[in-house]
């Protein structure tokens, strides 16, 4: 096929993959539930390499699905229609951390685990975290505005991004990589690019900020007896404790299925309704400042576990962090990341089993998620293929008024759905920026707006 031939001639030929065996892998999300095919992954090296595939494939009319670490959520980077994947991650060059400034570049490929090694190698930190950290790239990162779970101090990926390099859908390259903190040029095209899923532009380099490296750190694992107790202590630790960085929430049935799959050992002799897991980081030990604040808790707190050292520190986070692979075990999960308003979000996850139940019986429902940003992650395995359970969910979290889609993005998961959030005169104005930069409607179709 003279595509293929074209596209060899841009990366080289042995980075243009067509066996089926091999773009296989490409093809199919993390969780196993958008799966398709790919024409061919191609593997560009550099920016310029980004900026001949996309020429070529804007000429041919020939549809694109970015990818980077393949870790998204919604099957906004799986080809599902024979799409060409072209996979980011060999841009994974760092530059050198500018420690005057604060900030580094880094390419699309690099993983997070990367970029945190690099930063913290200069005496700083990045300020988003993840699970998918070893796999998660920055580009996707950026396209996804990843959240994670530092955001409640330092933001999402948006707030980390000072610049980015950029390939638009024709082959131009939009670059705008100087990293400087004050810069009212005209519209913020990073800004615009990130969030995008892959839809207006392909970024292959940005400029990241950097936050302090602390070096106390102390985790606390708290068991409360609601929902309700979870946010309310969260809130108390906002206000009194600045080193807060992480409050985290995950019940009962998601804790016990951890310890099973996972050969854990429970982190307390009685089973508590909810956990609140909390992480603070400061220059000095900010143990005492949390212990204090909890402290003020009083009864509200049941059982506590605190852990400083690293490995005791990570033995907690296992407990959260490994909801998603336990999940996983269990078959194809739905997931619907969800944000609510702090008053909203115990009514909230009280009412969601029954809204399941009702639309796929038999089904199970774990909720876990980033408390301290009001975001849950409604995850519902035996739901079957359909998608009534993400109506159902979905529409109860607009009934009240939260977001349907709190980190991960649109995708294809959420497409049918983006009104609930977004007023037709919104999606409107997305789709007259879609038309500007991808007038062919080759990057990403069918990702977060409906399909030419
Ligand atoms: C997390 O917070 C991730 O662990 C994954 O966003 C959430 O598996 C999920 O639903
Ligand atoms: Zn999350």
């Amino acid at each position: 096929m003279d595509l293929i031939r074209r596209l060899g001639a841009v990366v080289g030929p042995e980075h243009v993959l067509t066996d089926p065996a091999v773009t296989v892998s490409y093809a199919v999300d993390w969780t196993g539930r958008f799966r398709g095919s790919a024409a061919a992954v191609v593997r560009p090296r550099s920016t310029e390499e980004v900026a001949g595939v996309l020429a070529v494939c804007n000429e041919a009319e020939a549809a694109v699905v970015p990818q980077g670490g393949n870790t998204g959520l919604v099957g906004g980077g799986v080809p599902l229609a024979g799409e060409i994947v072209l996979s980011l991650r060999r841009l994974d060059e760092i530059g050198p951390v500018d420690t005057l400034a604060g900030q580094v570049t880094a390419g699309a490929g690099v993983t997070l685990a990367g970029l945190q090694a690099r930063a913290a190698a200069a005496g700083w930190a990045f300020g988003v975290d993840l699970a998918a950290r070893d796999s998660a790239t920055v580009g996707g990162m950026v396209a996804t505005n990843a959240g994670g779970n530092r955001m409640m101090r330092y933001g999402p990926m948006r707030a980390q991004v000072l610049g980015v390099e950029a390939v638009l859908a024709d082959g131009r390259v939009v670059s705008h990589l100087g990293g400087l903190a004050k810069d009212n040029t005209g519209y913020d095209l990073a800004g615009l690019v990130t969030g995008s899923e892959g839809t207006l532009a392909v970024v292959t380099r940005v400029r990241l900020r950097l936050v302090p490296r602390f070096e106390h750190r102390v985790v606390a694992l708290l068991a409360v007896g609601s929902v309700a107790t979870a946010v309310e202590a969260t809130t108390s630790l906002r206000r009194e404790v600045p080193s807060l960085e992480a409050a985290e929430l995950f019940l009962a049935e998601g804790l016990a299925l951890v310890c099973r799959v996972f050969g854990l050992p429970r982190p307390f002799a009685a089973e508590h309704a909810a956990y609140l897991l909390v992480e603070c980081a400061d220059h000095r030990d900010p143990e005492p400042e949390l212990a204090r604040a909890v402290g003020r808790l009083g009864p509200l707190v049941l059982d506590a576990a605190v852990a400083t050292e690293p490995a005791r520190r990570a033995a907690l986070w296992r407990y959260r962090e490994a909801h998603t692979e336990a999940i996983a075990t269990l078959g194809v999960a739905h997931k619907l990341d969800v944000a609510l308003a702090p008053g909203s979000l115990p009514a909230f996850v009280a009412e969601v089993p029954a809204v399941v139940a009702r639309a796929a019986p038999g089904a199970t429902t774990f909720l876990f998620g980033h408390v301290g940003d009001g975001n849950v992650h409604v995850n519902v395995v035996g739901a079957g293929d359909g998608d009534e359970v993400d109506a159902a969910v979905l529409g109860l979290v607009a009934d009240m008024g939260g977001s349907i889609s709190a980190e991960h993005g649109i995708g294809r998961a959420k497409r049918r759905w983006l009104h609930l959030n977004r007023s037709p005169v919104e999606i409107d104005v997305f789709a007259a920026i879609k038309r500007a930069l991808d007038p062919r409607g080759i990057l990403n179709p069918g990702v977060l707006l409906p399909p030419r």
